[in-house]
């Protein structure tokens, strides 16, 4: 398998770091959703990150829809969805607010890092900004003071969840409040996003900023 897609994106994150976790071994295509968009486009006609190449020569796009294989690929026991249905239902919407953050962060980023200043359309960016808030207040609500986001064991929640905080403190760190030495608004967030980075299927795909 060939996963496309630099590790500052949350999104090719969360997948490698579930790779890690099934055990599947990969090669890693790392290529810029901007800088190296005509290659992308090869790969994926959205010219979007991360693209997932099957061994047999089948092209996934979107981190949801390739972890949905995954997790079927993987085999008997790896799945990191919890088995009872409550637990499962937990999960889908932490994974849901959290990809959804992820996916707000970077867009606050294009709406005002990759426009010229004189075309910021100020009213969208607050729309996002109060979405980031909103979403990070509702992760906070859902995290407990210990232990892993939903269930028992490491789930694609812990996994969204901390792939989507990591690259906020790490790109737009005002996000999360606060004074920059401590937990800032989100304390249960960030504790438990650092509990997951010090994981070794999380340390072998650091965020990296290019
Ligand atoms: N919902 C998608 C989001 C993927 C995404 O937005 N990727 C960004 C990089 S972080 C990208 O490729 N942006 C380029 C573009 O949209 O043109 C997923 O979960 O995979």
């Amino acid at each position: 398998m060939i996963l496309t897609g630099q590790l500052d994106s949350p999104f090719v994150r969360r997948v490698a770091i579930a790779l890690n976790f099934y055990r599947l071994p990969y090669r890693h295509n790392v290529i810029s959703a901007y800088g190296d968009f005509d290659d992308l486009l090869r790969v994926n006609p959205l010219g979007k990150v991360p693209a997932l190449t099957l061994d047999g020569g089948t092209v996934l796009a979107d981190s949801t829809l390739i972890l949905d294989h995954l997790d079927r690929a993987a085999g008997e026991g790896k799945s990191l969805w919890p088995s009872a249905a409550d637990a499962r239902a937990k999960a889908l919407a932490h994974v849901g607010v959290a990809v959804g953050l992820a996916e707000k962060a970077v867009e606050f980023r294009t709406e005002t890092v990759r426009r010229p200043s004189d075309k910021i359309d100020q009213p969208r960016v607050d729309r996002v900004v109060a979405q980031i808030g909103a979403s990070l207040a509702w992760l906070e609500r859902h995290t407990p003071g210990d232990g892993f986001a939903a269930g028992e064991s490491v789930s694609h929640a812990d996994i969204a969840s901390a792939t989507a905080v990591t690259f906020i403190s790490h790109k737009n760190p005002e996000h999360l409040g606060g004074s920059p030495e401590g937990d800032g608004d989100y304390p249960n967030l960030l504790r438990h996003a650092r509990l997951c980075e010090e994981m070794t299927e999380f340390k072998a795909a650091p965020f990296t900023d290019y």
